[in-house]
């Protein structure tokens, strides 16, 4: 499979994960937003701003056939002949199943004080739903509290791609609610056991990715390739999970407990910056994500969204829209690349995509193409588009060829130079009054890259993944200071 689909494609579509295509202007076009009081002057981020790095559950954890999880839908898939780069799979990935304390020590020496980590819903609930495997918890519960001894906050995300493979048997994963029902219950299990030291839940991760990928372009698991219809009944069940899964959290965690989402925002940037172009790049902030963050944080899906999709369109009701736009706590936006640079247009819905020419720089993940001022643009554009008063970038960070040198050090200085040049663009975005909150960054360290395996290294450590030895790349150094600062530059 993977012969068939070459980087530049997988670049392409990485542009091309969401789907719709209207508004709501709340303030004139291109108007700014209020700087706000807390800023600090210069380079600075906003008092109590949260810095933080994150991985996820089959990237990290290892131990696939321990303590009772179940197989996943990526332990299938990475087990398939031709669908990973390296042949590689996540049975051992970091082996940070054993290893959780070592890398909270890492974690620690970086500064940050949160870690957003996610949760095997396969080691929870191995058949996806029924009887609980408590050894499955045990683990999470170890983790929390090794997090919280070493003064660091835990952000947890219950659903970062590793499906338990019993509900794609049983009910075709996320073609059915029936997954969106077992995702809620799985959400209350968890909340209820865990809210007493965990504050804050992510539901799902990228929709915008999985649901593609996985389900309409057959490159991720569950490696299908359904209609465009099915596919957009799939986003559907997603977004009723993410309802269900705060409407369960909301009844069973601790009062206080924090829920969102994790999304990679088909990421919208005015192409040059005029009026014009900034309120057509709202157009398509809002448009273009209409089939998932649209829904939750409007309870409809736009005209425009449902005329493109036609016939095609996801079939629903309106107690499901009622539960999908439970109220959130929060917004997390995975920011890495420009999608869509778009110009204003007089052809409805207002906005025009600007192709990329061939010669735009990228990082050494092809489909990462190098635009800082889109971590600028899009939370701007999506605070103001949906009047979101907290967000998070969930994700951000780049692979790096990350050679050892010969003093056996990773002088990082493609990812340093990548971080410094975001920082900057998300500094001058919340020193404008966009509520960003925090920054997670990927990866704490090199891991399991999807389809990639491991060949793109993501993390602030280099893994030997050998020896299991993890080394800190120069990049530790940068993003501590900037963390000691709360300041990017001087
Ligand atoms: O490694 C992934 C992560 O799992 C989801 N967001 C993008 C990262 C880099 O590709």
């Amino acid at each position: 499979m993977f012969g068939r689909f070459s980087r530049r494609r997988f670049a392409k579509l990485a542009g091309f994960s969401a789907l719709g295509l209207a508004s709501t202007p709340a303030k004139p076009a291109g108007g700014q937003p209020k700087p706000a009081l807390d800023q600090n002057a210069g380079a600075g981020f906003p008092d109590g701003f949260v810095w933080g790095t994150a991985t996820s559950a089959y990237q990290i954890e290892g131990a696939v056939d321990e303590d009772g999880r179940g197989r996943s839908i990526w332990d299938t898939f990475a087990h398939t002949p031709g669908r990973i780069a390296d042949h590689s799979n996540g049975d051992r990935a970091n082996d940070h199943y054993h290893r959780y304390k070592e890398d909270v020590r890492l974690i620690r020496d970086l500064g940050v004080k949160a870690y957003r980590f996610s949760i095997a819903w396969p080691r929870v609930f191995p058949q996806g739903a029924g009887a609980p495997n408590p050894k499955g918890l045990d683990f999470y519960n170890r983790l929390v509290d090794e997090l919280l001894a070493n003064g660091i906050e835990p952000y947890a995300t219950l659903y970062h791609w590793d499906l338990p493979q019993a509900l794609q048997d049983r009910v075709g994963g996320w073609q059915s609610s029936a997954t969106s029902k077992a995702f809620g219950d799985y959400a209350g299990y968890v909340a209820e056991r865990l809210s007493d030291r965990v504050r804050n839940f992510f539901t799902v991760n990228e929709p915008g990715r999985f649901v593609n990928f996985g389900y309409g372009w057959n490159i991720d698991a569950p490696g299908l390739k359904l209609p465009q219809a099915e596919v957009n009944q799939v986003r559907h069940h997603v977004a009723l999970a993410h309802g269900l899964a705060v409407q369960a959290i909301r009844a069973k965690a601790r009062a206080g407990t924090r829920v969102g989402m994790a999304e990679n925002i088909a990421a919208c940037v005015p192409a040059i910056d005029t009026p014009e172009n900034i309120r057509a790049a709202e157009i398509a902030t809002r448009e273009l994500n209409a089939g998932f963050l649209g829904v939750i944080l409007e309870g409809k899906y736009t005209d425009a969204f449902l005329a493109y999709a036609g016939a095609d369109a996801p079939k629903f009701t309106a107690e499901e829209l009622k539960i999908i736009s439970s109220p959130n706590d929060f917004v997390g936006l995975n920011i890495y690349a420009p999608q869509f640079y778009v110009v204003a247009s007089d052809r409805a819905p207002g906005f025009d995509v600007l192709p990329f020419p061939a010669s735009f720089p990228h990082m050494n993940s092809e489909w990462l193409r190098i635009g800082p001022e889109t971590i600028y643009w899009v939370p701007r554009l999506a605070a103001k588009v949906w009047k979101i008063d907290t967000i998070y970038i969930s994700e951000n960070g780049t692979s790096s060829s990350d050679e050892l040198a010969a003093d056996g050090k990773v002088y990082d200085l493609d990812r340093i130079s990548f971080l410094r040049n975001y920082l900057t663009q998300l500094q001058r975005a919340t020193a404008e009054g966009v509520p960003v909150r925090g920054y997670f960054l990927w990866s704490l360290m090199d891991n399991f890259e999807w389809i990639f395996g491991f060949e793109k290294r993501f993390g602030l450590y280099r893994v030997d993944f050998d020896t299991q030895g993890r080394v800190p790349k120069l990049s530790v150094s940068f993003y501590r200071d900037v963390i000691a600062r709360n300041a990017i530059g001087i």
